[in-house]
């Protein structure tokens, strides 16, 4: 074992033992002191604490304000400060990509990196306090309790925050991608549906409650799937309060609010009505069973009680000539249900973004003048569940994205710092999860494109689907096709591990389907806020954004006759949630990029506990290892020449080289020469020396023998090499 491995190192380009063990072993070691942060070069490596530490303090804020990075103990603020400090310097603007699988501590770093933003902008504004604020609103409707993480993040984000020239913050403005709607009517087995519900039930006042009808969360089947209503270490009442105070700062009205309230509790009466199935003219139907639940839901909606059911449990379609009626089964009906609540839940969620961007968003005044910013993006985490669907196939899609972009730009700087010292350098290869992002989005009939082709294909179904899958990319090495024809799970080879997706419901989750019937519902509602979020498909005959013909044909019954035109393609899920991660790619591009890398040290969110085989995991797909071994490779141990000589001028012959005479790079070159022979395998640059492992352990034992004389042990060697 290396001497740095015994009592860690700051910065793990300075451990000795380059290998995957003394790695681990560096961030177990320090875990054990309650170091969480580690370095890799300018990049964090965080390890969840799972426990609050006092780290965060004002003090501390003031300590990592205007230093270099390195100079202190790696912090989060160490990154947060040298973004700002950059930002100024170099009047470029930053990004900070927080990665790691869920529960590792995006979402917390995050918030850590804006509350120091905020303090060092410095006048504790209003703006400041507006946008720390905007974090508990978001959090309410978009993260929910899972397995994985009590407060994971069921939606990506990207906060982009503006400054002025002189460094205090404008504003901001928060980007958010693909909320996983299918939450607000299922959860797994232990998890939750999103926070803001159980909030609401457990704070809101019981006068309000009663004017909404509503209960307990055990009353309500949308609540109580995982058969999980709370959550352990969480206050949802005083989250309540701490979400109704963010709603004042952000500038939410009462009225706002209590709009809000409403609707959220239409989306549980609906989930509690039932449904009688029937049979009209040899069709099967079904009636919604009359309940109080039915009839608070229309009254919250501001709808026809009659209106809703037909639109709940009858499908119209156009044939060649004339609009037809056809009854649901009652299975339809609850599935068109359902596709309600989502569509007005994730409506919601982007008025709510809305909003909050409205009042912290302050659109430049001159459009000529040049912002600078800092953006914090904040994904859902890798995920590999029990059983995984759709929506875990985008999550792992985005963070395979995020990947490459770490890899390229990771290992563009360690071939810049060559270029830059003119060093001669073979490319090195390295592990690039790109071929498994050609066949999910880039080579032609990707996945990605085959399930948007079948989701267009009005007779297109998850098993047909499957069956292009197998057929395109079966005989590949990412794609690993169902064991046989009745199975109807494929896998994955993500850079983060093989992950196995039920292909079951894909098309439907990804056609994300309303159909006119509904539309047309909320057309007649006199509700301000359902109607605003649902603006920009109302008022108009013709077909626009998320209002989708093909579900009028495929959903009522496959022997209907195709109606649609064709001519209008309309953007599916994975369509608008591509365009919108290239996009943010793009932004990402012309940053000047940071990167946090949150490990996971257990699976049972517990301090003090370093599980070695999932952080060694998470090392090595995170691209950790890679980073070693491009080093490797290369040359790990850098020192300028003044370093160098301060070390081993011991070593120097000065019958060789006249320290005074000749420069301070030749004197480093004239070490090696004489000490590492022809073995050695080093390189000057313009500024520093570059040395292989091997040519230190050579350096150092000599410097040693020098210094012992010939008693020299290997003891001696190994404490010396550092
Ligand atoms: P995630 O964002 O990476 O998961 P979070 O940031 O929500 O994970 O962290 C999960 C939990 O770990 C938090 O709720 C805290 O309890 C704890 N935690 C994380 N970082 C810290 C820290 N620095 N100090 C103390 N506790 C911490 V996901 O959103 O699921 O991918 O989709
Ligand atoms: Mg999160």
């Amino acid at each position: 074992m290396h001497p740095t491995s015994v009592k860690g190192v700051d910065d793990m380009i300075r451990l000795g033992d380059l290998h995957e063990a003394g790695l681990l072993r560096n961030l177990l070691v320090r875990h054990k002191e309650g170091t969480i942060y580690t370095y890799t070069g300018s990049i964090l490596v965080a390890v969840n604490p799972y426990q609050l530490l006092p780290i965060y303090t004002t003090e501390q804020v003031h300590m990592y304000t205007d230093r270099r990075l390195g100079e202190l103990p790696p912090h989060v603020f160490a990154i947060a400060d040298s973004c700002f400090f950059n930002m100024r310097r170099n009047k470029k603007n930053q990004c900070c990509v927080i990665s790691g699988e869920s529960g590792a501590g995006k979402t917390e770093s995050t918030k850590l990196m804006l509350q120091f933003l905020a303090a060092v902008s410095g006048q504790h504004s209003w703006i400041e306090q507006q946008i720390l604020e905007a974090n508990p609103i978001l959090e309410a409707f978009g993260n929910a309790k899972t397995v994985r993480n009590d407060n994971s993040s069921r939606f990506g984000k990207y906060i982009d925050i503006n400054f002025t020239k002189g460094g205090a913050i404008e504003g901001a403005r928060v980007e958010q991608y693909l909320l996983e709607k299918s939450r607000v009517c299922r959860q797994a087995p232990e998890e939750r549906n999103y926070h803001i519900f159980y909030y609401m039930l457990m704070g809101m006042p019981a006068e309000q409650k009663k004017n909404l009808s509503l209960g307990s969360a055990a009353e309500y089947n949308y609540l109580t799937m995982g058969k999980c209503t709370s959550c352990e270490g969480r206050d949802d009442v005083k989250e309540y309060a701490h979400f109704r105070s963010a709603l004042k700062i952000l500038m939410f009205t009462d009225n706002d609010s209590w709009e809000v309230s409403r609707l959220l509790a239409a989306i549980l009466h609906l989930g509690n009505v039932d449904y009688e199935a029937t049979i009209v003219n040899n069709l099967e139907g079904c009636d919604i069973l009359q309940s109080s639940h039915f009839k608070m839901a229309s009254q919250l909606l501001e709808v026809d009680p009659k209106a809703l059911e037909k639109s709940l449990t009858q499908r119209s379609f156009m044939t060649a000539k004339e609009s037809v009626t056809k009854p649901l089964a009652s299975a339809q009906a609850v599935d068109c249900r359902d596709a309600f609540v989502k569509a007005i839940y994730g409506r919601l969620f982007l008025w709510v973004v809305g909003k909050i961007n409205a009042a912290v968003y302050k659109p430049a005044e001159d459009s000529k003048e040049v912002r600078q910013s800092i953006g914090l993006l904040d994904i859902f985490g890798f995920e590999n569940f029990a059983k995984n669907s759709f929506e875990q196939l985008c999550i792992n899609f985005a963070n395979e994205q995020l990947q490459q972009f770490f890899v390229r730009h990771v290992f563009k700087l360690e071939q810049d710092e060559y270029s830059r010292e003119n060093i001669v350098w073979q490319h090195i290869q390295y592990q690039d999860n790109q071929s498994t992002l050609d066949v999910l989005a880039n080579k032609s009939l990707n996945m990605m494109a085959l399930i948007d082709e079948e989701s267009n294909f009005p007779k297109g179904t998850d098993a047909t689907l499957l069956q292009k899958m197998n057929q395109v990319h079966g005989k590949g090495v990412i794609y690993i096709p169902p064991k046989n024809n009745y199975e109807t799970q494929f896998g994955i080879k993500h850079f983060a591990g093989e992950v196995f997706y039920d292909s079951k419901g894909f098309l439907e989750k990804n056609r994300d389907a309303l159909s006119s019937d509904l539309i047309q519902l909320v057309e007649t509602s006199t509700n301000k806020l359902l109607k605003q979020a649902f603006h920009d498909v109302l008022s108009s005959s013709t077909i626009k954004r998320s209002v989708n013909p093909r579900m009028i044909i495929t959903s009522a019954s496959s022997s209907l006759r195709q109606t649609s035109d064709g001519k209008k393609r309309v953007p599916t899920l994975t369509g608008q949630f591509r365009q919108s991660l290239d996009s943010l790619m793009k932004t990402l591009t012309v940053c000047q990029p940071y990167f946090i890398r949150c490990i996971k040290p257990n699976d049972f969110k517990r301090p003090m506990l370093f599980d070695r085989e999932l952080c060694m995991r998470q090392l090595r797909y995170s691209g950790m290892m890679e980073t070693i071994r491009i080093r490797k490779a290369g040359y790990p141990v850098r020192y300028t020449f003044e370093e160098f000589l301060i070390r081993y001028r011991v070593l120097l012959r000065t019958s060789l080289c006249d320290p005074k005479k000749e420069s301070k790079q030749k004197c480093c070159e004239s070490i090696c020469e004489s000490v590492l022979s022809g073995e050695g395998d080093w390189k000057t640059g313009k500024t520093k020396i570059f040395l292989k492992e091997d040519d230190l352990v050579q350096l150092t034992a000599k410097h040693v023998y020098i210094q012992h004389g010939s008693e020299s042990s290997a003891e001696h060697v190994k404490e010396a090499v550092q």
